[in-house]
């Protein structure tokens, strides 16, 4: 089978094309953000957080109407002993995506780590005063963005879930985090649709569970990463190319 030329264009196109359909997001450099970070600052180190937390403009809590609190218990690693998670897996957020708090001491806790990034917020665990970092965090934004970026931080290595869903509860897609490290991470919706209305965060790392600090949420337009808007420029020369040869 012979290929000419417009018909290689025509299929790289399509497989760029294809993989950019292929998820409901993509994973983006944090520093490509553009947006103030929330980081907590205003909360006093080990402090509980009763109701809904606002921050930044976004509020904060455990989970969303629909979303049914369960208990999931897990094992240390060559350990009897058992770590309690908040499971969210069994309902869906209902429309509107109303976001609700945990029971007292059983919802939120803000944990300063005494360096540059100083006091990051956690999720309170179903044993409340011994499962700081185990509780799932939800946060509802005050209008839909199409991307965001946060750091985490206690993980070790441990499943954790990103679960991003739309105005109407709708999951735009279960982000795996599994297996990460420390860092900062950044996603953003393929086609830049601004539909992300808000999100959870469950996991099962144990130690201190995981916890969350400088959110960002990006309205605009995030660049794409993807070696389709690398590919354009390398098009453009060799058309240029084509044509100058063409003119001699
Ligand atoms: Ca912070
Ligand atoms: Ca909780
Ligand atoms: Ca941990």
């Amino acid at each position: 089978m012979r290929f000419k030329p417009h018909t290689l264009a025509a299929l790289a196109f399509s497989l760029v094309a294809g993989a950019a359909q292929a998820a409901a997001t993509q994973e983006v450099h944090y520093t490509s953000l553009n947006g103030t970070a929330i980081s907590f600052s205003e909360l006093a180190d080990g402090a509980l957080i009763d109701g809904v937390l606002t921050s930044g403009g976004v509020q904060f809590g455990e989970r969303f109407d629909g979303q049914e609190l369960a208990i999931a218990k897990a094992p240390r690693p060559g350990e009897v002993a058992q770590d309690w998670f908040d499971d969210l897996s069994n309902g869906t957020p209902t429309a509107g995506l109303t976001l609700l708090a945990g029971a007292a001491g059983a919802n939120l806790g803000a944990y300063n780590y005494g360096d540059a990034d100083g006091t990051a917020l956690f999720g309170v665990g179903p044993l409340a005063g011994a499962a700081d970092g185990f509780g799932a965090i939800s946060a509802r934004f005050a209008s839909p963005v199409s991307a965001l970026g946060f750091q985490l931080r206690d993980v070790n290595g441990g499943a954790v879930t990103l679960s991003l869903y739309r105005i109407d509860g709708g999951l735009i897609e279960a982000v795996d985090l599994s297996g990460r490290s420390d860092g900062r991470f950044a996603f953003a919706r393929t086609g830049g649709t601004a539909d992300i209305a808000g999100f959870t965060l469950t996991h099962r790392d144990d130690y201190y569970g995981v916890s969350l600090d400088n959110l960002v949420l990006a309205t605009a337009p995030v660049p794409e990463p993807a070696s389709a808007l690398l590919l354009v420029p390398g098009l453009l020369t060799l058309a240029a190319v084509a044509r100058r040869r063409r003119a001699h």
